[in-house]
């Protein structure tokens, strides 16, 4: 990670590459622009993969597995105002160098001729959906946005790759990331059985696209498998999910960077696990020798008074004297209780995750109070404003 909110310290105008080339791409990267050969002048790898999100939590980690095992990456990226490659700039290669094996597109899920575009370039074995506006809360301030995205711009996708099947040899693999808020409010414990009962536009949507798969198995014998995850988290999770927020919050007031966390509903229960551990399910998925539907999970549920107590134990805080409930944190229709029951994937694929729920809590806060000691010592050096946490949605 880089810096405070995810900000580049000292790199303020994009003129400088990550590896010191000069450029003028995102972030000062190059994003890739050629056609044909997606990974250098070289021959190409026989193993492709493109993610869509993959400047988000879990497409960083995801990123950096495929790399890890000899993929050439392709990542779409948003055109934005602001630098968006704060969790994959320590992964990110120049183009120029000719066995760099992360590239970078401009697209988005709403744009569905740049999908094909891209698609028919890269020439993907495998493809992993993971762009969305993924905020519950904000999902019910933008419903017709979130639905474009989410359920439509996965529709995109899929007729995008089915058209480059009918023109090509190749016919990718497809993860297609959906989520435990689709059982809404189906009692717990939740597996692959259990009926949807979605609670947000989110969710709706949600639903929309893991239909969109499996009709797409159906009809056209697209390899589309859903994996049904649930919450996981990490020191790279955006700041305004509950679990990062109380870690952000916390060590920032043990400093004396912030005096309150406002939260909504501490009584909601998640079954969080650790992100890292969640990419190696939907790379697992694709490496099976049929699509099927897997949920992801630790088996394990907490409610978010729970995760307050775990972090403040780990900073030897009492929570409650800095806490504060604010409405404006309340969702229309909540989600009370989600634990997910992952026999299947277990027996199936041999997966498990590997850091417990006191693991990830101790492992969020070491990390988010190095990150408010190095902000206390810029704020003491009068380089950076001492500022209580947005805590916006
Ligand atoms: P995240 O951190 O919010 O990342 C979302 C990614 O989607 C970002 O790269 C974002 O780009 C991109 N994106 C947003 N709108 C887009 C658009 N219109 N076109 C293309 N890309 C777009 O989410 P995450 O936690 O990594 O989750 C990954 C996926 O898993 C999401 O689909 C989420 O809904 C789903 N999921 C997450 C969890 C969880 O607990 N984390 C659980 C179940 C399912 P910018 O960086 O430009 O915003
Ligand atoms: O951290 P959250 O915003 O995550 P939520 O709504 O469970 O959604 C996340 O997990 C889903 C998988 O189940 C993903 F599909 C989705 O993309 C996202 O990654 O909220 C967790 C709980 C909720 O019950 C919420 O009401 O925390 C409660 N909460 C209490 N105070 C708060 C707050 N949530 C947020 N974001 N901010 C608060 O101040």
């Amino acid at each position: 990670m880089n810096g405070f909110n995810g900000n580049n310290f000292g790199e303020g105008d994009g003129a400088k590459g990550v590896n010191g080339f000069s450029g003028n791409g995102v972030n000062g990267h190059n994003l890739h622009s050629g056609h044909g050969n997606g990974g250098g002048n070289g021959s190409r790898s026989p193993r492709r993969a493109l993610i869509t999100g993959i400047t988000g939590q879990d497409g960083s980690y995801l990123a950096e597995l495929l790399l890890a095992k000899g993929y050439e990456v392709h990542g779409l990226i948003r055109r934005s105002s602001t630098f968006s490659t704060g969790r994959i700039d320590h992964i990110y290669d120049d183009p120029h160098w000719e066995n760099a094996n992360l590239r970078l597109h401009y697209g988005d899920l709403t744009d569905s001729t740049g999908l094909r575009r891209i698609i028919e370039e890269v020439e993907p074995h495998e493809v992993y959906n993971l762009g969305a506006q993924s905020h519950v809360r904000v999902s019910f301030d933008q419903p017709e946005y979130t639905a474009d995205v989410v359920a439509t711009g996965t529709l995109r996708l899929f007729e995008a790759i089915r058209d480059y099947i009918a023109i090509s040899r190749n016919s990718p693999k497809i993860y297609q990331a959906c989520s435990s808020e689709m059982f809404g409010s189906s009692s717990p414990p939740q597996n692959e059985q259990t009926p949807f009962h979605p609670r947000s536009p989110y969710a709706v949507s949600k639903v929309a696209g893991y239909h969109y798969g499996v009709n797409y198995r159906e009809a056209y014998g697209l390899f589309i498998s859903n994996g049904i995850l649930f919450n996981h988290e990490s020191p790279r999770r955006g700041g305004t999910f509950v679990t990062r927020k109380i870690t952000r919050a916390l060590t920032r007031i043990k400093l004396g960077l912030q005096e309150t966390l406002f939260l909504g509903n501490l009584d909601a229960k998640r079954d969080w696990g650790f992100a890292g551990d969640y990419v190696e399910a939907m790379w697992r998925m694709l490496q099976h020798d049929r699509p099927d539907d897997f949920v992801v999970a630790t088996g394990e549920t907490h409610s978010v008074r729970e995760f307050l107590e775990e972090a403040a134990n780990v900073l030897e805080m009492d929570w409650e004297r800095v806490v504060e409930f604010d409405p404006r944190y309340l969702r229309p229709a909540e989600v009370d209780a989600l634990l997910g029951d992952a026999s299947k994937i277990r027996e199936t694929l041999g997966w498990t995750p590997t850091v417990t729920f006191s693991g990830l809590v101790r492992m969020m806060v070491e990390h988010d109070l190095n990150l408010a000691e190095r902000e206390q010592v810029l704020a003491d050096a009068g380089h950076v404003m001492r500022r209580q946490a947005s805590g916006d949605e």
